[in-house]
């Protein structure tokens, strides 16, 4: 900390990540000024409650005076493309993450996954297993709780799920155990191309000791050519049968029973090798990992069993915020063709939505669009529908569903278009739910 108590700190953006970069700072007797272009950021409470002694300015970046900091600690949320950042770094100021100045102050072992699906359920997971073999585990990052906020706590060992954002301003981070879950396309509208995202989520891999990887996904690939591997089959980490009975195993040899894991879907068997291959290098006890898949039900909105009425499921994947998430839940859901009833539409950030066209014809009846860019799914499906809520789809979907069919909400697109988050999204949903089978 040193290296930075003589310096001009900004802290640019005071949402979760600001606040846990303000608190440590002072917490440390480092005053920063803090900068944010929302006129009321969500942290603006926080700063009014306990009054430290920052600058505080709220408003247009332009007006900031960004350049005049020597080092500005900035959000994932704002692109260091934004004209302001991207002057202030011109002008020889240092921007870097939350997650560089943990990495720079850390010195616990640390797990990090990124990837566009399945971070936070891989994360979760990882984090359980080690706490089940006894380990002290900082579990934050993208999941939710700032990086920082675990700092100078008691933990044995730390898990961060780390978006694409996070890693573009993280330099040093060293990590025991690392891997990019899979790259499909997401937050186009913050990337020029596909390779300028891909290329974020490979900074994961700079100072990583065990290197684990997607074998059937290149762009998860390194470029040292180390590492282990992780697919359903044809990987270092993938399912093996023995006598008509599916295992976990690695490098050949089968280490548990599939069916020790309550999560459904080929998905969640994927990620349960990802945590296994990832923890590799602590030489935990299977138990560990036994006792956790055979308890972890999954969190909540990532294709979650709402309710099952008169025949009919509804599952809640509100989650499934881009199109790799959708393709997943269509073919984990799909018991049976043109079974399912999809409910799609929100902020589609830009993406192809091409990839859907496929498993929706095959597993989908019908399509439901609503949202800013509810319209754009039509042209996808043969009998798809625009719709003006949440509330006309899941109407809509329960009149034409019969007896064995799924109405799945599993938008493929962000909610801030109509919702605070995706939780709230998948929240109403439930409510709708629960209003429809009552009656
Ligand atoms: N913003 C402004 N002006 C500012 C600062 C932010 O308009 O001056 C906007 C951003 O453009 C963004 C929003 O405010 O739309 C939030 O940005 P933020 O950087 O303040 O976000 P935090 O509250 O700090 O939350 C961030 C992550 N959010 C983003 O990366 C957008 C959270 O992941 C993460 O849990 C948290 O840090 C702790 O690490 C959320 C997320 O949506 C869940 N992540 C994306 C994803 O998973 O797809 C990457
Ligand atoms: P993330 O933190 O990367 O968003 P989550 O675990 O929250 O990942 O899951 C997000 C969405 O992706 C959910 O809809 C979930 O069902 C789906 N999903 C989970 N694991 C995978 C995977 N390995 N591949 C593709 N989709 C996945």
């Amino acid at each position: 900390l040193n290296a930075i108590r003589n310096k001009k700190i900004t802290v640019l953006g005071l949402g979760v990540t600001g606040l846990g970069i303000v608190r440590f700072l002072l917490s440390h007797n480092i005053v920063p000024r803090i900068v944010d272009s929302r006129p009321v950021p969500p942290g603006a409470q926080w700063l009014a409650d306990n009054e430290p002694d920052c600058e505080a300015v709220f408003g247009p970046l332009a007006e900031a005076g960004l350049s005049s900091a020597d080092m500005i600690i900035i959000s994932p949320g704002i692109a260091l493309y934004e004209a302001t950042v991207a002057q202030a770094i011109a002008d020889g100021v240092e921007v870097i993450g939350d997650i560089e100045l943990f990495a720079r102050l850390n010195d616990k072992p640390v797990v990090a996954v990124t990837g566009s699906n399945g971070k936070s359920t891989v994360v979760t997971l990882a984090s359980q297993v080690l706490s089940e073999a006894g380990m002290k585990v900082g579990l934050g990052g993208n999941i939710g709780t700032a990086a920082l906020d675990l700092l100078g706590q008691d933990f044995d060992v730390f898990v961060l799920e780390l978006s694409s954002f996070q890693l573009e301003t993280t330099h040093s981070l060293k990590c025991a155990s690392a891997m990019i879950l899979n790259i499909t396309e997401d937050h186009m509208d913050r990337y020029p191309d596909f390779s300028a995202y891909c290329e974020a989520k490979q900074r994961i891999y700079q100072h990583t000791d065990h290197l684990v990887f997607n074998a059937k996904d290149e762009n998860t690939f390194n470029n040292r050519q180390q590492g282990v591997s992780v697919a359903l089959d044809n990987a270092d980490y993938q399912l093996v049968t023995h006598d008509g009975e599916s295992y976990f195993a690695a490098h050949g040899k089968a280490l548990l029973p599939v069916s020790c894991m309550k999560l459904q879907g080929k998905h969640n068997q994927f990620n349960a090798l990802a945590v296994m291959a990832l923890l590799a290098p602590f030489s935990l006890p299977l138990s560990a990992f036994e006792q956790t898949f055979s308890k972890f039900m999954g969190l909540a909105h990532r294709c979650q069993l709402v309710a099952d009425y008169h025949g009919i499921k509804y599952f809640n994947d509100s989650k499934a915020t881009n199109v790799g998430a959708t393709v997943a839940a269509l073919e984990s859901l799909a018991t049976s063709e043109g079974k399912l009833i999809l409910i799609v539409g929100g902020d589609a950030k830009g993406a192809d939505l091409t990839p859907l066209i496929e498993p929706m014809s095959k597993y989908c009846k019908a399509i439901y669009g609503f949202g800013k860019d509810g319209s754009l799914f039509l042209s996808l499906h043969r009998n798809s529908h625009l719709v003006a809520t949440l509330e006309d789809a899941v109407k809509q979907a329960q009149a034409i569903a019969c007896n064995g069919d799924c109405i799945l909400l599993a938008p493929a697109c962000a909610s801030i278009d109509m919702y605070p988050n995706y939780m709230a999204r998948g929240e109403e949903f439930c409510r709708l739910v629960e209003e429809v089978t009552r009656c």
